[in-house]
């Protein structure tokens, strides 16, 4: 078939045709996490942030979960639904940020300071997860610290997340890892300074895991599940969103009476970006790229999910 824009829409209405086919046939659910490319939220039965993705696997009647994320998300998802076969699309959507502490590194941090809780930000592996007291994620981080009898807290990976908390919660000693999101990373204050200049109007929201100096400008910092509550709900009629670019389309799908501003190029996840229709319909096909943790680290992380659940929603 030669490359025209119409021939494209067929192959990707046929894609859409075989996915919905396998999916009643193999009796499937597609979770899409926020940062996905637009075709594939389309196709999702539930789009959100990799909490509400794992919590919602847990209410429905599927026997495989197709995780349109990256590695981590997929491992939350399995962990939380041990009798789901959860599948990746493609095995190598992994999270630089996650990779940068090791379960080994993570234990000689917790033996220079016994006396800390342990947080684990959610983007971090299920042996990380293993390690932890309790795993957070960027909406209820805040939350989680504060909740610890512990002076003291060990927080990993994500430094500026860590950063953040820190100046939330003044009364907690935190204990810093240098992990850092390569995507969230390279939004720069010029560049906020400048996307300000151009839309004057505009609120800017940015997510935790920018640098300080950007967080500094920010009219509200949030997760990307803040990030949708804050834009339904505010009067203001643009934003300027620091965080990936896969969130303009949902925004601007939910809110088509306002304007959403993407600061920078660089804002864009590689590892988000692997997920296509190409290899969702492939894995599904095959049932391959399946997530499991070992029992013993699965039983473990759950734990520590379980209890910042539990600290989240109270049960
Ligand atoms: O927890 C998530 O899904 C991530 C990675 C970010 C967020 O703010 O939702």
């Amino acid at each position: 078939m030669p490359y025209s824009e119409e021939n494209d829409k067929k192959y990707r209405q046929e894609l859409e045709k075989e996915i919905a086919r396998l999916k009643k046939e193999k009796n499937a659910i597609i979770l899409a996490h926020n940062y996905q490319r637009e075709e594939i939220q389309d196709i999702a039965d539930i789009v959100g942030d990799s909490l509400q993705l794992a919590r919602a696997a847990t209410k429905v009647d599927a026997d495989i979960i197709e995780f349109c994320g990256v590695r981590f998300m997929a491992e939350s998802a399995s962990i939380l639904n041990p009798d789901k076969k959860v599948l990746l699309p493609v095995k190598e959507a992994g999270c630089p940020l996650a990779d940068m502490i090791s379960p080994e590194k993570l234990k000689a941090l917790k033996a220079q300071h016994p006396d800390a809780a342990c947080v684990c930000y959610v983007n971090s592996s299920a042996e990380v997860k293993a390690e932890s007291d309790v795993a957070c994620t960027s909406s209820n981080a805040i939350e989680v610290v504060r909740s610890l009898p512990n002076k003291r807290i060990i927080f990993v990976p994500d430094e500026n997340l860590a950063k953040y908390v820190q100046s939330q919660v003044p009364e907690k000693e935190i204990i810093m890892w240098k992990g850092f999101c390569p995507t969230h990373i390279r939004l720069s204050e010029e560049e906020v300074i400048q996307a300000k200049k151009e839309h004057p109007k505009a609120l800017f929201l940015a997510h935790p895991e920018c640098k300080p100096e950007v967080l500094k400008l920010a009219d509200q910092v949030c997760s990307t599940g803040g990030m949708f509550k804050y834009a339904r709900a505010s009067k203001a009629k643009e934003f300027i969103i620091g965080t990936e670019s896969g969130m303009l389309y949902r925004l601007k799908k939910e809110n088509p009476d306002k304007n959403f501003y993407l600061p920078s190029e660089h804002l864009v996840c590689a590892n988000m970006k692997l997920t296509t229709l190409g290899w969702i319909a492939h894995s599904l096909e095959l049932e391959v790229n399946e997530i499991r943790v070992p029992e013993e680290i699965r039983v473990k992380a759950k734990k520590s999910l379980d209890r910042m659940l539990e600290i989240t929603y109270g049960k």
